[in-house]
């Protein structure tokens, strides 16, 4: 591995100043903790170190895209873009970005063990102005989330059984964020199950951890959920991602998923939850999803990754499916991609992946020389075993986004890739080796610092929930 500064400590240390700004990626995003976001608009610029912004112009400027209850959309971090096609590369919003040398370490603390970690996100959930994180268990320790900073834990709920994702949102606008659930999973059973469900907060989560359950609808192996404004009308819709689709082929799950958003009814306890299917014919083996902004339009859209690599959903513009990459060639399902997160390097827009499905390479692409072509696609090469987390994010302020990204099986590597200019390479910068079977990645501000914090979550044999201090280089 490749490093500014050599070994496991991820140290650049070329002195510089890292700016503690913490723009995710882009145009003006809300922060967490209640420090403002920086990504004012300005042109988009490249640094004069050799990228190509490529052929986006006219973007508007970023819009942010907060999260309820004041946390961060991290991962969200796109702002504003091009108003151009899906090839279109700039992003118009981002701040002008000088790249620096300087790099954070990062500190390894443990939160929790935790049996069969599944997935983690960050959020306010007691609203304390400090970002919490609910672990979400495939095995016995079921949904709860650990109070920052002490890491108390709360359950949230027991009802919900054969549990694989939540995403947090204020359903019913009380102020309390809640979670909507997907449960009942199967990966063997494409033709029932896939329970969707929202939790609803108690008005102090650290007093009543009696969360009640409502229902929301049921897609056969409902595996990933965003919230997301597909429509801009300010309020989110639930956007369900399946793995499998329904009555495909047990081996190599050819049988596209139905990509499905529902709609928060008027009285989300007991209305009908409407449900539009975005799309039926193109994601197979369906692992990864990403809400951004893609245009600046406000309506949010769909980056996903399947067995035909990246695909962009745009819902609001009534578009089809945007084939932006590749994937990796292979044998379904183990082919295509299976992470996706969209950044910007100084303005010039990138997708990482991990590839193929439950893979092991980190893969970056940048927009093809034509509006209309295939992206240009980079592999970094074959650093994970069942890679199953990655998240887009600025660790050191400079404009510049990186990508950290682990794999649960093997060596369990976590590391971070970084773009160079000088070189135009990306470096390997390793965050830890061995300490987490890696099922999934949040980035977040936990301790309010200003610098985006990394939270990583193991299943066996790890067990556990980590999360790791983004120490910045003073
Ligand atoms: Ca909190
Ligand atoms: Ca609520
Ligand atoms: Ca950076
Ligand atoms: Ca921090």
């Amino acid at each position: 591995m490749t490093n500014g500064a050599g070994g496991m400590s991820a140290t650049a240390g070329l002195g510089g100043t890292s700016s503690p700004g913490n723009t995710t990626g882009g145009g003006g995003t809300t922060t967490a903790g209640g420090t403002s976001g920086t990504g004012a608009g300005g042109t988009s610029s490249n640094g004069g170190n050799g990228i190509s912004a490529g052929a986006g112009s006219g973007g508007t400027s970023g819009s942010g895209v907060p999260e309820t209850g004041g946390t961060t959309s991290a991962d969200a971090g796109t702002g504003g873009t091009s108003a151009g096609a899906a090839g279109g590369g700039a992003q118009a919003g981002a701040p002008a970005a000088t790249w620096s040398s300087a790099f954070p370490t990062f500190t390894e603390h443990t939160i929790a063990s935790f049996d069969s970690g599944y997935m983690t996100v960050v959020a306010d959930i007691d609203a304390d102005g400090k970002p919490d994180v609910v672990a979400l268990s495939s095995g016995s320790d079921g949904l709860v989330w650990f109070k920052n900073p002490t890491w108390t834990r709360y359950t949230i709920t027991t009802k919900a059984k054969q549990l694989i994702y939540c995403a947090p949102y204020d359903v019913n606008g009380d102020g309390h964020l809640d979670l909507a659930v997907a449960s009942d999973f199967d990966m063997s059973n494409t033709t029932s199950g896939g329970t969707v469900s929202w939790a609803e907060a108690p008005a102090d989560p650290t007093q009543s951890q009696a969360w009640t359950l409502h229902a929301i609808g049921a897609v056969p192996t409902s595996h990933r959920l965003r919230w997301g404004d597909l429509d801009g009308d300010g309020k989110k819709e639930l956007i369900d991602l399946p793995i499998f689709g329904v009555n495909s082929d047990p081996t190599t799950h050819a049988g596209a998923v139905a990509l499905t958003a529902f709609s928060i009814p008027a009285d989300p306890a007991t209305g009908t939850w409407a449900s539009r299917v975005l799309d039926s014919t193109h994601l197979e083996t369906a692992h990864g999803i990403e809400v951004v902004d893609w245009d600046g339009d406000e309506a949010e859209d769909i980056l996903t990754a399947a067995n035909d690599g990246v695909d962009l959903f745009r819902p609001s513009l009534g578009s089809t499916a945007e084939h932006l990459g590749a994937g990796a060639v292979g044998h379904p399902p183990t082919k295509g991609s299976s992470e996706v997160g969209l950044g910007s390097l100084g303005g010039a827009r990138f997708i990482a992946t991990i590839d193929p499905w439950h893979g092991t390479d980190g893969v970056i692409y940048t927009p093809g020389a034509e509006a209309t072509a295939l992206w240009t696609r980079l592999d970094l090469g074959a650093d994970f075993q069942h890679g199953h987390g990655l998240m887009v994010a600025d660790f050191n302020g400079d404009g510049f986004d990186e990508v950290v990204a682990g794999g649960g099986q093997g060596a369990l590597t976590e590391l971070i890739y970084r773009y160079v200019p000088s070189t135009q390479k990306w470096d390997k910068i390793p965050l830890a080796m061995g300490t987490v079977a890696v099922s999934g990645i949040d980035v977040k501000d936990l301790n309010g610092d200003g610098a985006p914090d990394i939270v990583a979550i193991g299943t066996s044999p790890t067990n556990n929930v980590v999360w790791y201090e983004n120490v910045a280089v003073k």
